[in-house]
């Protein structure tokens, strides 16, 4: 099964942080430089540090050298900082300073309008499940891998509520830490305005190297 390429999150045996995909102030008035720049090098930079620890722990067991014991918590800190790693690499992939619209020819458009009726119905169902999701999590458009179709779900925490093998195309992250400076509690106006800087061609590699793509 092919996966969206995450292969710039890991390099020379460690995650690692991928730089930004572009300029910290360019989503300017969507989202300001000061949030962008504590989200990626402070929060994000966090899970990559967890994910190596929490990986070097296991290895560390695994060679002997740690108490079989440290493996139940390390293996539960690696879901939770590698999926926020995994998570973030995405999220900062799927936005742009030059939005593009949602494609709705090819294969592409067909799926979704065998799941959701039209981009409209997609829109609609992202919104209500991003803007329910139960304190910190994700909105994550998807397909799944048994049905092969696209579906919406929400994730919580990084790695909680997850559907196993869901393929992701495209993520929101509502954590408060991704708009509290700008929308403050407002996570509706937040979304408002990630939804008009995603970058569907993004959206539509990731479709197209998934298993939808047979
Ligand atoms: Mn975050």
């Amino acid at each position: 099964m092919n996966t969206p390429c995450l292969t710039h999150g890991y390099a020379e045996g460690c995650y690692i942080l991928p730089p930004l995909p572009y300029a910290p102030e360019a989503l300017e008035p969507f989202l300001d430089a000061e949030t962008l720049m504590l989200h990626h090098d402070r929060h994000h930079a966090a899970y990559v540090a967890g994910a190596n620890a929490a990986a070097d722990t296991l290895r560390r067991v695994a060679a002997g050298e740690l108490d079989a014991q440290s493996a139940s918590a390390a293996a539960q800190s690696l879901a939770f900082n590698l999926g926020g790693h995994i998570l973030h690499c995405l999220y900062w992939d799927n936005m742009s300073p030059v939005p593009s619209n949602m494609p709705m020819g090819g294969r592409f458009g067909e799926a979704v309008r065998e799941s959701f009726g039209d981009a409209d119905g997609l829109l609609r169902v992202f919104r209500s499940v991003t803007l329910s999701v139960q304190g910190s999590g994700w909105g994550v458009l998807g397909v799944d891998p048994v049905s092969r179709k696209m579906m919406v779900t929400g994730i919580c925490r990084h790695q909680d509520v997850l559907v196993p093998a869901f393929e992701p195309l495209l993520v929101c992250d509502v954590w408060e830490h991704a708009y509290y400076l700008r929308y403050r509690n407002n996570r509706a106006a937040y979304l408002e305005a990630f939804m008009s800087k995603i970058n569907w061609s993004v959206v539509e590699e990731r479709f197209n190297r998934s298993c939808c793509h047979v």
